[in-house]
């Protein structure tokens, strides 16, 4: 069907459809690894793609600025039902053009500007807006940051909740892009409850382990919870807030008219229809495919001679530290890059090295999992990341052999 569609958009545009073609192509002749990134269902890309981009819908269902919203009314209240069901919370707002608009949101909710928050340092895995200085997250609050223990590569709580009686925060924001173990949101949300403050648990790269209940979900923990949709929850590019009832009133204000205009319809239709793809047997079959392929690809990594951070993986990504292995973050993603293996440099826990260039990598297991690659490929991969490593002027026709062999067995849609 995927073809068919591009074939179709190449008669009105062949620019655009030709550019659209090779992205295709790029994506069925590699191996994605980028932590983040999926391959949604067709019926998420047919939802996306509908007639409900042409709508204005300003507002929440029932109380729209625009006339004729009866039909968006149902779609956005589905979407909505779905997402609660899903995760067991009270309140869903599925407006977020994205996790960090659903994060900005949060703070023009529940902050004033100068209000003193505390979130996870960037540099040890959190996020740009964890209150990064670059981002207006840091600009607009006082961010304080927690991290983790230089040597184990796990996340302080003590420091953390040392931190919090010091800092007083008006907000904790936990939650990771680049952390490689289950977070206790339990024990986080007891130092946000002794040091009276609001608790955001930002989940966007577990939230398909949460659904599928193999990470401990923070929704009963935390007074509001943001995610992004497409990650491990395999749906359409966006984001989502779910919060507490008492909650909801402010929380959808900070969305509309706090930070957004008109919500993007089709993309909530796509991501009723990832709610509902989330709430299968499949989905949770899936999501356990993602954890034991990212256990299988740590460990072959490990036996390839790579130190990984922490030690290896609970979750869907894991981090490679090549201070040992004498190749930069960015070096190792360029080789990558020439042998169809996409991945991303990243920080390691006291860096010394630039973002841009970083002394880490990034691997994750959710888009390959949704292509069907088992335990034993995982392995070979860690194989061909080694030989980029180690001897990629001899070894990368090699490399690019084996990943276009995994890809033609394992095609983007069947
Ligand atoms: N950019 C995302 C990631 O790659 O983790 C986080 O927003």
């Amino acid at each position: 069907m995927i073809r068919e569609q591009i074939d179709a958009l190449t008669r009105y545009d062949g620019e655009v459809g030709e550019i659209i073609r090779r992205e295709y192509d790029r994506m069925q002749d590699g191996l994605e690894l980028i932590a983040s990134e999926n391959v949604t269902s067709e019926a998420v890309l047919l939802a996306a793609g509908s007639i409900l981009t042409n709508k204005y819908a300003e507002g929440f269902p029932g109380h729209r600025y625009y006339g004729g919203c009866v039909h968006i009314d149902e779609m956005e209240e589905l979407a909505r039902t779905r997402a609660c069901k899903l995760f067991c919370a009270e309140h869903a707002n599925v407006q977020p053009h994205s996790g960090a608009q659903a994060n900005l949101a949060v703070y023009a909710a529940l902050l004033q500007p100068g209000d003193p928050v505390l979130g996870m340092s960037l540099a040890d895995g959190g996020h740009l807006t964890h209150g990064s200085p670059v981002n207006l997250s840091g600009m607009h609050y006082r961010f304080a940051s927690y991290g983790v223990d230089p040597e184990t590569g796990l996340l302080d709580y003590d420091e953390l909740d040392k931190k919090a009686k010091e800092y007083r925060p008006k907000l904790i924001v936990a939650g990771a892009s680049a952390y490689p173990r289950v977070i206790d949101f339990a024990r986080i949300a007891k130092t946000a409850r002794e040091v009276g403050a609001y608790f955001m648990v930002d989940m966007a790269h577990i939230a398909g382990l949460v659904a599928a209940g193999l990470h401990p979900s923070p929704v009963p923990y935390a007074d509001v919870v943001t995610t992004t949709t497409h990650k491990t929850l395999r749906g359409p590019r966006g984001g989502m807030i779910l919060c507490k009832k008492e909650l909801a009133k402010v929380i959808d204000k900070g969305i509309f008219p706090g930070t957004q205009g008109g919500p993007l319809e089709h993309i909530i239709a796509a991501k009723a229809v990832c709610f509902g793809e989330a709430l299968t047997p499949a989905f949770v079959e899936y999501q356990k495919k993602i954890l034991s392929n990212a256990k299988a690809l740590a460990a072959g990594l490990t036996e390839e001679g790579f130190d990984l951070v922490s030690g290896g993986t609970d979750n869907h990504l894991m981090l490679l530290d090549l201070r040992s292995a004498n190749i930069t973050g960015k070096e190792l993603e360029t080789r990558l890059d020439a042998v169809h293996i996409t991945a991303n440099k990243n920080a390691v826990p006291g860096d010394p090295l630039s973002p841009f260039i970083t002394s880490g990598l990034r691997l994750g297991t959710p888009a390959v999992t949704t292509r069907g690659l088992n335990e034993e490929e995982m392995r070979e991969i860690a194989h061909d990341i080694r030989l980029a490593a180690v001897d990629f002027e001899n070894r990368a026709e090699e490399i690019r052999a084996s990943v276009a062999a995994l890809c033609a067995k394992h095609p983007l849609f069947v």
